[in-house]
């Protein structure tokens, strides 16, 4: 499509503008169709970026390796830029926007010199809803518009959508590579190096600029860079929740449905969790989303959550027939495999696929590699961040309803972290407050290769520390704001705060997660119809030991471990949440949560109190 056509005259303005600075060899418009999407791929594999994968066991599909130094999103060359630092706050690198400008536009000085610039017109959330929002990301990099166009809505209906002076948010992305005349990428993947990588996000004006990386996060602009970080401040400004929450429909034996949302942080099976199979009988899930949700009041006074994606930009590693069938089957064709590794008869391949590496295969750097089981030390085939992207109406178990352009009513809010100890399986908060709480404090285990926290806990609000667009205590408080803004408290979701990962202390697992999850979402789906066998706590409400139906291999000593409150335990987390984690907040961190955290811990100390009970036994 030609830029002539396009009748918005501040986008056609922009683009110019764009091209001037970057002086592409060619501009084009994407329009999302599916022959272009096949064109883009077939210039791939010739130029010997992509390879095709075998028609007959991955139809449609292809894999790209990246440059090792290009593997994942780089927080440190991530930046929040506005005129005040105080409003990108304590979690958040900043440069003054003027200063950033000028740096990052002499890098874009003729970047995309021997290079085609593509212009891809792209929705967050279905095109034409209210809640929706439209990007354009000019970028001049093929393996980005190939992504786009399976993540988010790209092209015609998006452009005609936009009209001639529609709002949208400009997304400028550079791989950093110019090339000489006659110059090809010849099969290396291009981007520039570390020192000259920028993510910035001009959040006064709204502007996201990305250089010098063609990897996920860092390059597909639509989904961190805009639908977290920019959502979260249009959110803050227009009164609603940008989320890092995946959103689940379940539905009990007698059909009833409810309709979940999730935060976790990195490396705690959230994928897996939006396509739970159940191992309940009659009990169903569904999937609207794996990674994002845009959360806002519908005209009934509940919160409804809206899907903003269109495919999974999912961690390969671990994903297996039996940790995520339902993945697999999204990603069996029409998919983009980012430095996994390839078989002999071009199939892919990774660790924890649940088989066994196929005699020798090529690993993600495209050396040979045969796998050795003996050695504990040998360097993995597939990177540990590699990929597929893969379209969510592939997805056996996606909703019908994942498409709606009001999103769907939510009843319940799942927080969770990776805590080997001291956090129950699942508890549920006291009131809104409490559960904005509970999602200050989210928190993983920190792996042995990062010891770099006292705790052994990293702590990572709400699971969004890395993607709010602004001052992380201004976040708290809107969380606080949109509770308080609800038009019946009843109405709002249920807060809880859930924990797969209990160990023993011989370093067992206490729970046996995946599928039995389900248990847990059964009692969560009876708090929200007030029928679940529950117990007041210090910490909050609980199941009963009897609540949750037990798996096999669970014996009731287990349960009764993961259902017990660790008074000791929860004593020092909250030490720690008072001296190392809201500190770092400062004056901003509300007073609200510092007098839930009083609370939970005079209840804690009441209860590790001996009772005196009457003059008799003091
Ligand atoms: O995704 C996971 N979930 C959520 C599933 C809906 N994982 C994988 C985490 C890394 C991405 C889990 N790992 C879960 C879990 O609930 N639980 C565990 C820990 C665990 C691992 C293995 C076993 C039990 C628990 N059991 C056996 O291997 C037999
Ligand atoms: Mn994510």
């Amino acid at each position: 499509m030609k830029l002539s056509e396009i009748k918005h005259a501040g986008l056609v303005k922009w683009v110019n503008e764009v091209a001037a600075l970057t002086t592409p060899d060619e501009v084009v418009v994407c329009t999302g169709s599916k022959a272009e999407y096949d064109g883009l791929i077939e210039g791939m594999v010739k130029s010997g970026l992509a390879t095709r994968l075998n028609p007959e066991k991955k139809p449609g599909s292809v894999l790209f390796r990246s440059d090792p130094s290009d593997v994942a999103r780089v927080e440190k060359r991530t930046y929040i830029s506005c005129a005040k630092q105080e409003d990108a706050g304590p979690t958040n690198n900043w440069i003054d926007p003027v200063e950033l400008k000028a740096t990052m536009t002499g890098l874009y000085k003729g970047c995309m010199k021997g290079r085609k610039m593509y212009v891809i017109v792209f929705s967050m959330g279905p095109v034409g809803s209210a809640f929706s929002k439209i990007g354009v990301e000019i970028t001049d990099s093929e393996y980005v518009v190939c992504n786009m166009i399976i993540m988010t809505r790209v092209g015609t209906k998006v452009i005609e959508n936009l009209g001639t002076d529609g709002y949208f948010v400009p997304c400028l992305h550079s791989v950093g590579k110019p090339l000489a005349a006659g110059e090809a990428d010849n099969g290396v993947w291009p981007c520039a190096p570390m020192e000259h990588k920028y993510i910035a996000h001009f959040t006064d004006d709204k502007v996201i600029w990305s250089y010098g990386s063609g990897y996920g996060g860092n390059a597909l602009l639509g989904k961190k860079c805009l639908a977290l970080r920019i959502a979260s401040v249009l959110a803050r400004d227009e009164g609603w929740l940008a989320e890092h929450m995946l959103i689940l429909k379940i539905t009990n034996p007698e059909g009833k449905v409810k309709y979940i949302t999730a935060a976790f942080p990195s490396a705690c099976g959230k994928t897996n969790l939006a396509m739970l199979i159940p191992t309940i009988e009659g009990w169903k899930v569904e999937t609207l989303s794996d990674d994002i949700a845009w959360l806002r009041y519908g005209k009934d006074g509940r919160l409804y959550a809206m899907s903003v994606e269109t495919g999974f930009f999912g961690v390969a590693p671990g994903t297996s027939a039996k940790s995520n069938p339902n993945a697999l089957a999204a990603a069996s064709k029409n998919t983009i495999f980012t430095n996994v590794a390839l078989t002999e008869d071009k199939d892919i391949w990774w660790e924890g696929i649940g088989y066994d590496a196929p005699g020798t295969v090529i690993d993600w750097h495209g050396n040979p590699w045969t796998q050795d089981k003996a050695n504990k030390e040998q360097a993995p085939a597939a990177h540990p961040n590699s990929r597929f992207t893969a379209p969510a109406e592939q997805c056996p178990c996606v909703a019908k309803e994942w498409n709606d352009p009001k999103g769907v009513p939510v009843s319940a809010i799942l927080f969770g972290g990776r805590r080997p100890s001291t956090i129950p399986l699942v508890h549920m908060s006291r009131s809104w407050t409490h559960g904005t709480f509970l999602g200050s404090i989210v928190g993983s285990e920190v792996t042995a290769a990062a010891l770099d926290v006292a705790s052994g806990i990293r702590r990572d609000p709400m699971a969004m520390k890395p993607f709010i667009g602004y001052n992380a205590g201004d976040y708290f408080q809107h969380w606080l704001d949109v509770g308080a803004a609800a038009k019946d408290q009843s109405l709002l979701p249920k807060i809880f705060y859930v924990n797969w990962f209990r160990k023993t202390q011989d370093g067992k697992w206490l729970w046996p997660g995946y599928g039995d999850n389900s248990r847990v979402l059964k009692w969560v789906f009876e708090c929200c119809d007030g029928t679940a066998k529950t117990v007041d706590t210090p910490i909050g409400i609980m199941p009963t030991v009897d609540a949750i139906d037990r798996p096999e291999g669970v014996s009731e000593e287990d349960m009764k471990a993961l259902l017990s409150v660790d008074v000791e335990g929860w004593k020092k987390e909250l030490e720690d949440v008072r001296k190392n984690h809201y500190p770092e907040f400062g004056d901003k961190m509300p007073k609200a949560l510092w007098d839930v955290l009083d609370d939970v811990e005079a209840r804690l100390d009441k209860a590790s109190k001996p009772r005196r009970c009457c003059h008799c036994c003091k």
